[in-house]
C-alpha cells in the first residue's frame, strides 16, 4: 500500500521541513518527486538519507500522482494545483490561496478531520496558517468543555514563518550589530535582530494586517463560525517556534485544573505548566517537535468566564509541513484506502 507523492517547493524551509517529516514517519511513498522553479533545478535535497534531484514545476506532468504536497506561494498554489488537481493528484496547499474558497476543506486534522471528505468537489484540501493551526489545537478540547464566546490572542512569531531570506537576515542583522556594520532591512519593514515588529503580511482597510485577519477567518472555518477573535501578530527575533499568549472566555465556567486536564489528554497537546521558574515552555525547546505546547494556564479574572494560555509551536512543524502530512496521513486512513 504506497502513494506516489510530489513535494511543490521542495527546496524551501517548509518544503524541506516536509520530506524530513515524511521520512522521520515512514510516509508509506513508493515514490517522492521534488519539484521547485527551475532556478533550483538540478539541485539535491534530502529525504532521509537518500538525494533527491530536483525537478521543474513548470514541465511536470503530474499524471499518476496520488497526493501533491504544496509549500510554495500563493500564486504558484494559484496556477499549478488546479492542474495537479486535474490530472487525478490530491492538492494539499499550505499557501493561504485556497483557504477560504467554500469547496476546499481547511484541515487541522485534531480538530475538524470530518471535514476532509469535502476535499472531492475541487481535489484541493487548504493546510491554514501556522498560527492559527497551534491556536485551534489548543482550543478545540476547551471549545467542547465549555464552549468559546471570544478570543484575545497576541503572537510573537519567529522569522522562519516569512522564509529562508527572512532567517538569513535575522541573523546578518545581528551579526552587523555585533561589528557594527550598517543595517539595512530588506525582507522586514524596520530592523528585526534585538527588535519586535507589529507587523506581518500586509495592512488591510480596518488598520488590521492580513496576518491578523487569518487568525480570525480561518479559526471560524476550522473551529466554529460563532466564535469571536481579535488577533495582533507580532514578529520577533527568534528562528524558529511561534509563541501566543490567548485570553479566552467561554460560555461556561471552566477552572484552570479542569483546563489542564482535558489538554493533557487532548491530541497533539503537550502541557508544560509547573507554576514555577522554568516550569513552562519557550520556543527554542519546541523547535523540532510535533507538539503544541501549553503553559501558564491560569484564570482570567476580568470576564465571568475566562482562561489564559501560552501557546507554542514550531511554526514550520505543526504550522505548516506537520499539519500537511498529517492532513494526507488522514485522507489515506478515510479516503484513499489502497489494497495491500
Ligand atoms: C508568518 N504565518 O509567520 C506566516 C507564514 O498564510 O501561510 C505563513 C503565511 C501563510 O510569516
Amino acid at each position: 500500500m504506497s502513494y506516489r507523492l510530489a513535494v511543490i517547493g521542495a527546496t524551501g524551509l517548509v518544503g524541506q521541513e516536509m520530506l524530513n517529516i515524511l521520512a522521520e514517519r515512514d510516509f508509506p511513498a513508493s515514490e517522492i518527486v521534488p519539484l521547485a522553479s527551475r532556478k533550483s533545478l538540478g539541485q539535491d535535497v534530502m529525504f532521509g538519507d537518500r538525494k533527491l534531484k530536483v525537478k521543474a514545476l513548470d514541465t511536470f506532468d503530474f499524471t499518476g500522482i496520488d497526493i501533491a504536497l504544496f509549500a510554495a506561494s500563493g500564486d504558484v498554489a494559484a496556477e499549478y494545483a488546479p492542474k495537479a488537481a486535474a490530472a487525478g493528484a490530491v492538492v494539499i496547499d499550505n499557501s493561504s490561496h485556497f483557504r477560504m474558497d467554500p469547496d476546499v476543506p481547511l484541515i487541522v486534522p485534531e480538530v475538524n478531520a470530518d471535514a476532509l471528505a469535502g476535499y472531492r468537489k475541487k481535489n484541493i484540501i487548504a493546510n491554514p496558517n501556522c498560527s492559527t493551526a497551534q491556536l485551534v489545537v489548543a482550543l478545540k478540547p476547551l471549545h467542547d468543555a465549555a464552549k468559546i464566546k471570544r478570543v484575545v490572542v497576541s503572537t510573537y512569531q519567529s522569522v522562519s514563518g516569512a522564509g529562508n531570506e527572512a532567517s538569513d537576515e535575522l541573523f546578518s542583522q545581528t551579526r552587523a550589530i555585533f561589528v557594527n556594520d550598517p543595517i539595512e532591512p530588506v525582507k522586514f519593514t524596520k530592523q528585526i535582530a534585538f527588535n519586535v515588529i507589529p507587523h506581518i503580511d500586509r495592512f488591510l482597510e480596518d488598520g488590521s494586517t492580513k496576518e491578523e485577519w487569518k487568525m480570525t477567518v480561518e479559526t471560524q472555518k476550522i473551529l466554529d463560525p460563532a466564535i469571536a477573535l481579535i488577533a495582533t501578530c507580532v514578529r520577533v527575533p527568534v528562528f524558529i517556534g511561534h509563541s501566543e499568549a490567548v485570553f479566552v472566555e467561554f460560555e461556561n465556567d471552566i477552572t484552570p485544573g479542569t483546563a489542564r486536564k482535558i489538554l493533557r489528554e487532548a491530541p497533539g497537546c503537550l502541557v508544560i505548566d509547573k507554576r514555577e521558574d522554568g516550569g513552562y515552555i519557550t520556543p527554542v525547546e519546541c523547535a523540532g517537535d510535533f507538539a503544541t505546547f501549553i503553559s501558564r494556564i491560569r484564570r482570567d479574572p476580568t470576564v465571568k468566564h475566562g482562561l489564559s494560555l501560552w501557546v507554542v509551536s514550531d511554526n514550520l512543524r505543526k504550522g505548516a509541513a506537520l499539519n500537511a502530512v498529517q492532513i494526507a496521513e488522514s485522507l489515506i486512513a478515510r479516503h484513499l484506502k489502497k489494497d495491500a
